[in-house]
C-alpha cells in the first residue's frame, strides 16, 4: 500500500481577500510554525499589483485562520523587488529562521530572515549569493555539529551544511528527476522535514513534462541525509478539483510546510498557485510506509 495524503474537508483554508489589497489575487504556500500554543501560518500573498508579499494568520487548530491585516513580509530592498516568496520556517534554539525567495530583476534568491516572535522579522540577507536559486529550506537541527538544508540547482534537490547560517558548503545533489514518473522533470523540498525514528520524512514536490505539481515522500538517513533510504514510486498528493487544477496557475499542489501533530503530520500546501489547504497522514501509515 502506498503512502497518500488526506484532504481535510473543509479545504480550502484561506482565500485572497478582497479587504487588503495586497492580498486580493492568491494566497498560498504557506511556512507553518507553532509558537505559545498557536499555529501560524505564513503565506505567500499576491494582490493588485502582482507582487508577493508574506501574510500572517494565527490559528488555534490549525484549521480556522485569522489573519493580521498587513504583510509581516514586504519587498524591502534589490532582491526583492519583484516580491518575498515561498517562505519555510524553521525553528532552532528558540529562534524562527524564515528562509523565503528573493525575486528581482537579479533573478531568485535564497534569502535568510529570524524571528522571537514570528511577526517582526529581522533580515539577514541572500545566503546563497550570484545564483538562481529557490525552494531552500533548513533541518529543524543540527547534523553532525553544522547547521543544513535543502535547496534547489534546477532541477534538483541539494543539501549544503553551515556553521554560522549564513555561509553554507558541502553542496550536494541529493534527490534528481525520474524519467518517465511523475517528477520527471524537476524537483525540490517541500517545508522542513520531519525527524522520526527512522529517518527524516521529506514530502518534496516534482513535476512532469505536462507541468503537474505533485508532492511525492522519502526518507532521508538521520545522520547522513544525503542518503535516501526509501522513496516511493507514487505521488502522496495530486491535483484534484476546481481549486488545485484551475486556480492563478492551473494543475498545482505546493507545499512550504506541516505540522506535527501526536498522531498525524498535516502538510499545508498551496492549491492552484491561489488559495491555502491542508492534507495529513497518519505516524501509523509513515511507520508503515519506514517498515515496508
Ligand atoms: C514554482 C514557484 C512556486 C509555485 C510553482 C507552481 O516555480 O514559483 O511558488 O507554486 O512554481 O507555479
Amino acid at each position: 500500500m502506498s503512502l497518500t495524503l488526506t484532504r481535510y474537508p473543509g479545504n480550502p483554508l484561506l482565500v485572497p481577500s478582497p479587504l487588503n489589497a495586497w492580498e486580493t489575487d492568491n494566497v498560498f504556500n504557506a511556512a507553518m510554525a507553532r509558537h505559545n500554543g498557536l499555529i501560524y501560518m505564513h503565506y505567500r500573498a499576491q494582490g493588485l499589483d502582482r507582487i508577493s508579499r508574506i501574510g500572517c494568520a494565527i490559528s488555534s487548530d490549525g484549521y480556522h485562520f485569522n489573519r493580521l491585516l498587513e504583510p509581516v513580509l514586504a519587498p524591502a530592498n534589490e532582491f526583492e523587488a519583484f516580491g518575498v516568496e515561498d517562505p519555510r520556517i524553521t525553528e532552532l534554539d528558540g529562534v524562527f529562521y524564515m528562509l523565503y525567495t528573493a525575486y528581482s530583476p537579479h533573478g531568485t534568491r535564497v534569502s535568510l530572515a529570524r524571528s522571537t516572535n514570528l511577526i517582526a522579522w529581522e533580515r539577514l540577507g541572500v545566503v546563497l549569493p550570484d545564483e538562481d536559486n529557490k525552494d531552500a529550506a533548513l533541518f529543524p537541527e543540527k547534523i553532525g555539529g553544522r547547521y543544513a538544508m535543502f535547496h534547489r540547482r534546477p532541477p534538483d534537490i541539494w543539501l549544503a551544511y553551515s556553521d554560522d547560517l549564513l555561509h553554507w558548503t558541502d553542496h550536494q545533489i541529493i534527490m534528481q528527476p525520474r524519467p518517465g514518473q511523475w517528477d520527471s522533470v524537476r524537483v525540490g523540498a517541500g517545508g522542513p522535514v520531519f525527524k522520526t525514528e527512522w529517518g527524516w520524512l521529506n514530502i518534496y514536490h516534482g513535476y512532469n513534462e505536462d507541468r503537474v505539481y505533485c508532492l511525492g515522500v522519502a526518507l532521508h538517513d538521520l545522520d547522513d541525509p544525503a542518503r535516501i533510504l526509501k522513496r516511493q514510486d507514487e505521488p502522496v498528493l495530486c491535483p484534484l478539483g476546481p481549486f488545485e487544477q484551475w486556480g492563478d496557475v492551473p494543475n498545482v499542489v505546493f507545499t512550504c510546510g506541516g505540522i506535527e501533530s501526536e498522531d498525524a503530520y498535516r502538510i499545508y500546501y498551496g492549491g492552484g498557485d491561489h488559495v491555502m489547504a491542508v492534507a495529513s497522514v497518519s505516524k501509523a501509515d509513515v511507520r508503515a510506509f519506514a517498515q515496508g
